[in-house]
């Protein structure tokens, strides 16, 4: 397959960098985590979305380099940025349902904060619903490990499965992502917003933090402190940049 090959290569020669976007604390207004998002500069094709080269990453052992390296290079990048800004930021990590079945991954992530310093209490990794949902025994040991290093565990694109209450009591979470397709709507229709405000809810009385996706304007907003939603993440409040662009440079 060209295409995995070109990815492979992609690793090697540095094709693959990181925009990070702001999550805000919806009461206050403050940036409080930035969430790593991988794009492929590819030398031929130009930008090549996460959203193609992940999911054929996904089909291989591949997945489990590239999750390597996005764990070590954004830790590296934030326990800078850290520093230079001052601010307690928490850094958003995506993890695939694969790199879930990787014996090695709590290793690499306990690696990646050793050598960077970057404090557990600053890494978030996000976990889709679906790959949460496919085998929770697996997932509950592995979160359970993960979680033990200190790290903070959030489940992603909530929503779009099927998991109840009890099974999400199960798992050891802390931070529910709703997922942005019931964001969007939530201006418009009332049963958006009534879904939106029992997921909080929902959420809330099983302590998780709730933070909305794909806020794109001021209305949506207001209704999402309405609601008591606590964080809210989308191009409303600051698109995917390189981190130079959200930070400020660096010598
Ligand atoms: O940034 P964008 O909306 O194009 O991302 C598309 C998809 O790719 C999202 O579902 C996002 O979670 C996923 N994605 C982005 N970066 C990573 C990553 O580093 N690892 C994994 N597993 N998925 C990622
Ligand atoms: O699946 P996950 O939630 O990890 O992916 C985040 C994806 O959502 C990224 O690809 C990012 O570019 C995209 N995204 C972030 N904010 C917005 C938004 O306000 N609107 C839309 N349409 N996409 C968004
Ligand atoms: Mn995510
Ligand atoms: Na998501």
């Amino acid at each position: 397959l060209r295409m995995e090959q070109d990815l492979r290569d992609a690793l090697q020669n540095e094709e693959l960098w990181t925009a990070y976007q702001p999550v805000v604390d919806i009461e206050s207004g403050e940036m409080v985590a930035v969430e790593a998002l991988l794009r492929w500069k590819h030398p031929a094709h130009g930008t090549i979305s996460p959203a193609e080269f992940i999911p054929l990453a996904e089909e291989s052992d591949l997945i489990n380099l590239i999750g390597k390296y996005v764990l070590r290079t954004t830790t590296r990048e934030i326990a800078r940025r850290r520093e230079q800004t001052g601010i307690d930021l928490n850094l958003k990590v995506n993890l695939s349902a694969r790199q879930l079945d990787d014996p090695h991954l709590v290793a690499g992530v306990q690696d990646a904060l050793k050598t960077t310093g970057l404090p557990p209490h600053a890494l978030t990794l996000e976990v889709t619903e679906s790959a949460l949902m496919r085998d929770q025994a697996a997932a509950a040991e592995v979160l359970t490990s993960l979680r033990d290093l200190g790290v903070s565990l959030a489940i992603d694109d909530f929503g779009t499965g099927y998991s109840s209450l009890a099974q999400l009591q199960r798992l050891p979470l802390d931070t529910l992502k709703i997922d942005r397709t019931f964001v969007t709507g939530i201006a418009e229709s009332r049963d958006a917003a009534a879904i939106v405000k029992s997921i909080i809810a929902m959420a809330h009385a099983v302590d998780l933090i709730v933070v909305a996706e794909g806020v794109e304007d001021e209305q949506q907003l207001a209704i999402l402190r309405e609601l008591r939603c606590d964080q809210a993440q989308g191009f409303h409040l600051g698109r995917p940049a390189p981190p130079d662009e959200l930070f400020g440079a660096v010598g």
